[in-house]
């Protein structure tokens, strides 16, 4: 293994000042690193992975220096645009240096959404024309891949990629850890909706969704008929709960959402805003990090999500921070298009489980479900 500071120095040395991205679990200690050492206009947390590379082109194009991108290779669908129509070489020629976590890569026990994309991951970049090396895990190899990754710039004047294999940062802890104030768990607050919303829930990435298998998984006999786990897809629960509502109008629909995943395509707030589905409640738990992949921040703290939602057309909008005030929303019988923020915690349980079933079993369930009651 290497440090993910011995990383960052070596590419430093090579004139890399600038860095934008979207955290990956993989990633983590490397990200964390760079949020603790990097000055803050020189390190954007992205919303998506395709806004990454368009800022770290602006970066290049004001100052000729070579950014760097990191990703998990789940974001390389949101980069791909970018990646083909701007920074190419035959385009506008932009170098940047993508890292690219590897989930799922061949041969590793991983979860279901990350097996396709890590069987893929290297072939897409063969796609794509962007050359790339799976970063070795001892320092006289790193430091040879460095150098061919910027002699290889140096030709080409584009991007060149490192994919990252688990275990390959040895640990780092994130030292600027910014908490938002709020009293609730998101667990506990995941409880109160769960109980409290009839109809299906919509959950979204993360441990959002773990948390509300596992709350499922708890009932007697477990069952969890009534959700959708979108456990890859980052930022299109919603979308997936909208498209739900406008077909079932009958159907109570709950999209549980995150600060990071609802700031990902947040167009979709708009498209929700402008249909004003009946019997639709979109609540964003916001804990102001990407806690599902090592809590880096995210600027939901910074930004007004019930002034967004209002303006974007939703009817009910409210803001709970306790239990009680959640509670009290929940209980309103009002069955206009309805947005919830709900401040909570960082963190989760140590011993958060994974779903045991696989998503067809899943989405077969909430199919049969859903043409049981309406
Ligand atoms: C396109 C894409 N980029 C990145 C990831 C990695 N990822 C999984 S969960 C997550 C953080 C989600 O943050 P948020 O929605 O705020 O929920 P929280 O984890 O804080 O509950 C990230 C970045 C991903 N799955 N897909």
């Amino acid at each position: 293994m290497i440090e993910a500071a011995y990383f960052y120095n070596k590419l430093s040395e090579f004139g890399i000042g600038f860095f934008s991205g979207v955290p990956d679990s993989l990633l983590k200690d490397f990200c964390a690193y760079i949020t603790d050492n990097a000055q803050k206009q020189n390190h954007i947390i992205a919303v998506n992975e395709g806004s990454a590379v368009a800022l770290a082109c602006g970066y290049h194009i004001a100052t000729g220096k070579i950014p760097l991108v990191y990703m998990q290779n789940s974001g390389i669908g949101n980069a791909v645009n970018p990646l083909l129509s701007l920074s190419d070489a035959e385009v506008y020629r932009i170098p940047m240096v993508l890292v690219i976590g590897w989930r799922g890569e061949p041969g590793v026990h991983d979860e279901p959404q990350h097996i396709k994309q890590g069987k893929v991951t290297c072939s897409l970049l063969d796609a794509m024309g962007i050359p790339f090396t799976v970063l070795e895990k001892n320092k006289e190899g790193a430091d040879r891949q460095i150098e061919l990754c910027f002699n290889t710039i140096a030709k080409t004047g584009s991007p060149y990629a490192f994919i990252i294999q688990k275990e390959t940062f040895t640990p780092y802890c994130l030292q600027k850890n910014e908490n938002i104030d709020a009293a609730m768990t998101r667990e506990e607050a995941i409880k109160e909706i769960a109980a409290m919303r009839d109809g299906i829930i919509v959950s979204t990435t993360g441990m959002i969704s773990r948390e509300l298998y596992e709350l499922r998984e708890k009932q007697t006999p477990p069952n969890h008929e009534r959700d959708f786990l979108t456990v890859g897809s980052m930022g299109h629960a919603s979308s997936i709960a909208l498209s739900i509502a406008l077909q079932k109008p009958e159907l109570n629909v709950t999209c549980l959402d995150g600060d990071g995943a609802a700031l990902m395509h947040m167009g979709a707030l708009a498209a929700i805003g402008t249909q004003k589905p009946r019997k639709f409640c979109h609540i964003i738990l916001n804990n102001g990090a990407h806690d599902s992949v090592g809590g880096q921040p995210t600027i939901a703290p910074g930004i007004d999500l019930p002034a967004i939602a209002r303006a974007c057309g939703y009817i009910n909008v409210h803001q709970a921070d306790t239990k009680e005030t959640l509670q009290k929303i929940l209980a309103e019988k009002n069955d206009n298009l309805t947005f919830i923020e709900v401040k909570v915690k960082k963190g989760a349980r140590k011993d958060l489980g994974r779903p045991k079933s696989t998503p067809v079993e899943n989405k077969t369930a909430l199919m049969n479900y859903i043409n049981k009651v309406v």
